[in-house]
Order: C-alpha cells, then sequence, then structure tokens
C-alpha cells in the first residue's frame, strides 16, 4: 500500500486553514492509504516556544487529529520527537543538501525576515529534517498545501542525490497531494496573506476551538467590499478565478473558497448559488455551515483536552509503531553510508 506522512506543527492557534487545508483532508485519505500522522514538536521549537505551552499545544494537534476523526488504530499517530530516527536521518541530510537549494527556500526567508541573522540555525535546515520525517518511513505520498510544495520539492532532491551518490535506489521520489479547492485559506483581514496561527490578530483566523459565537463575530468582521457577489462567468476555462478579477477582490474569492471547501462543493457551484447575493447574506450562510461543521470538532476536542492521560497514550503508542518502521530503515541507511554498527 502506498504510504503517506504528514504532520501540523504543535504552534498554538489551530485555525480553519489548518483544518481544511490539512487535517480534514487526513481523514479522507486514511481508507486509501497507509498513514502516518505527526505531530511535529522538533519543527515547531526552530523558533521560540514555551516548554508548558508546547506540551499543551501538542495534545491540541492530537485531539484536533482525532476529534477530526483519525482513527489512531488504523493509522499511527504521534509527536515526532518521541521518534530519535528523524533527527539521526536529518543529519545525513544536512550532509547531502547544498546550500544552494537551502538558500532558495521562501519560507524561511518569510519567517526570519529582517533578522536572518538571529534565526536558528534549525529554521535554516528545517527542509532537511521534514524530508528526515518523510523519508524515516519511505512515504510514498505527501499531502501538503500551497505553501509546502518547495520544501517537498527539496524532499524529492535529497532523495534522487542520496540515490545517486550512494549509487542505490533507496529512498522514493515522494509525490505531493494537493486536494480540494482549500488549499490556501488567507486571513479574514487580509486577503494577500495566508491564515496563519502566528498572525497577531486573533480576528484573521478562526480557530478550531472557537465556540459559535466568536466564529459568527470573526465572520461578520471579515473584510469584505460594497460590490455583489460575483457569478460563474470570473472563472477561466480551467475553472479558476481570472487573475484581474481576484486581485480586486482577494477577501470575497476568499470567503466564497471557505464556503465551497465547508459544503464540499466545487467554487463554480458556489459562484452559482451565490451570485448576485450581498455579502450579508452570504455571510449568514457561511456561518451556519461554519458553526454546524467545527462546531463537533470543537467540542470533542475540548473533551479530549480534559482527558491528557487519554491523549498521551495515544501518542506513546504511535510513536512506539514509528519506531518500529523507521528503526530499520535507519539501519539500512547507515549500512549505506558506511557507519559501522553492531549486526545483530
Ligand atoms: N492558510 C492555510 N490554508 C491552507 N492550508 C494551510 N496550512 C497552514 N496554513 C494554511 C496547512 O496546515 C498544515 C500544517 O501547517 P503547520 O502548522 O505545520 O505549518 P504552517 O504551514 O507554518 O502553519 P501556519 O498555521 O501558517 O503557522 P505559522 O503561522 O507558524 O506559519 C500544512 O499542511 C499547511 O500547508
Amino acid at each position: 500500500m502506498k504510504r503517506i506522512f504528514s504532520g501540523v506543527q504543535p504552534t498554538g492557534n489551530l485555525h480553519l486553514g489548518n483544518y481544511l487545508g490539512a487535517i480534514r483532508n487526513f481523514v479522507r485519505l486514511q481508507d486509501d492509504y497507509d498513514c502516518i500522522f505527526c505531530v511535529v514538536d522538533m519543527h515547531a521549537i526552530t523558533v521560540w516556544q514555551d516548554p508548558v505551552e508546547l506540551q499543551r499545544n501538542t495534545r491540541e494537534v492530537t485531539a484536533a487529529y482525532l476529534a477530526a476523526g483519525i482513527d489512531p488504530k488504523r493509522n499511527i499517530v504521534f509527536n515526532q520527537s518521541q521518534a530519535p530516527q528523524h533527527a539521526e536521518l536529518a543529519w545525513i541530510f544536512n550532509c547531502v543538501a547544498r546550500l544552494g537549494w537551502l538558500n532558495r527556500m521562501t519560507q524561511f526567508k518569510e519567517k526570519a525576515g529582517k533578522h536572518r541573522e538571529n534565526a536558528s540555525v534549525g529554521l535554516y535546515v528545517y527542509p532537511n529534517l521534514m524530508a528526515a520525517d518523510i523519508l524515516a518511513y519511505r512515504a510514498t505520498h505527501v499531502p501538503v498545501g500551497e505553501d509546502q510544495k518547495q520544501h517537498l520539492e527539496l524532499t524529492r532532491d535529497i532523495a534522487q542525490k542520496f540515490n545517486h551518490d550512494f549509487g542505490v535506489d533507496y529512498f522514493p521520489i515522494v509525490e505531493p497531494l494537493i486536494q480540494g479547492e482549500a488549499t490556501r485559506i488567507m486571513s479574514l483581514r487580509d486577503g494577500s496573506k495566508k491564515m496563519s496561527k502566528s498572525d497577531p490578530s486573533d480576528m484573521s483566523r478562526i480557530t478550531m476551538s472557537d465556540d459559535a459565537e466568536a466564529v459568527a463575530q470573526k465572520i461578520r468582521r471579515a473584510k469584505t467590499d460594497p460590490d455583489a457577489l460575483p457569478g460563474p462567468e470570473v472563472l477561466d476555462d480551467r475553472g479558476r478565478v481570472a487573475a484581474a478579477a481576484e486581485a480586486a477582490r482577494p477577501e470575497a474569492f476568499n470567503l466564497l473558497r471557505i464556503y465551497a471547501a465547508l459544503a464540499d462543493k466545487s467554487l463554480a457551484e458556489t459562484l452559482t448559488e451565490f451570485e448576485g447575493s450581498q455579502f450579508s447574506h452570504f455571510k449568514t450562510v457561511l456561518t451556519d455551515l461554519a458553526v454546524a461543521t467545527l462546531g463537533p470538532v470543537g467540542a470533542e476536542m475540548k473533551r479530549l483536552m480534559a482527558d491528557p492521560g487519554q491523549v498521551d497514550a495515544v501518542l506513546a503508542e504511535g510513536a512506539a509503531r514509528a519506531r518500529a518502521i523507521a528503526e530499520p530503515i535507519l539501519a539500512e541507511v547507515q549500512d549505506i553510508v558506511g557507519f559501522l554498527r553492531p549486526k545483530p
């Protein structure tokens, strides 16, 4: 069976973008793939994390996975730091990846910003650890949002270079799985910025644990424009919003895409449904749908957060299963590289 690896960072404020762009897709993949879903706490510490918050956020992402419908018996659910093979393989990949490759990573540039010299070395080599996460299990497919495509490309480059340098055909060349309408949900306050956990404004995102009142308030205050909603004529032959139309009304199209994703409809269907409507009407319908979809997930997350023992047990069991897969793979890699190790 094809194997999937994917992860979410436990950096707090899990939001609708994480849900629609990642977690909900994970749930759908569990029927067709052998899935490993990780809470990537080692990635999280590439920027400062309060240790108490990190533990809480690790449980929160796990709770979100479970509440959204990921079955920890059928799939592996664990936190990255409990499988040391990730770090060990990442070191080998640090020696395979080239500086020039990492220098091209746009996410590092965005996250390090103007204070590049002050960024952690971990933030810089983050894509090598991501490659190790995936390849420690020889995963073949990775569900990712648009924003992770460049990092996945680097994973492919690392696998190819490793195979070439050592004259082996060991690591698979992973394929991205990008699904649905909601690959990039934008901020509710600024349609040119992606919805993100680290945005200082809480009004920019709907979080997975927002109650109905908070969801309603955030959608009501979401930035829009004075015009009525457009119809399907804004789509080009490939079903994409024409660039000029998108640039003129980014917030409107963002809300329409959120609706389409929540309702599991295409953007074309959504545009047809709301053509000519005022935002006041559309926002009411969108709020009802968001509350109906996220409400039960948020409630189950709360229940699980009140029972940390249950969450920790899922992580411990998942980590044991993850290590059982990664250990022999790492041993083979060590043999390929030429590291001496005691043979069983
Ligand atoms: N706005 C988004 N729209 C669609 N998908 C998104 N993802 C994140 N933001 C959006 C997807 O969620 C998964 C987990 O992301 P992550 O937590 O590992 O890292 P991230 O992409 O850095 O998430 P954030 O929320 O944007 O955090 P900050 O603010 O720290 O940068 C990934 O699959 C991602 O594509």
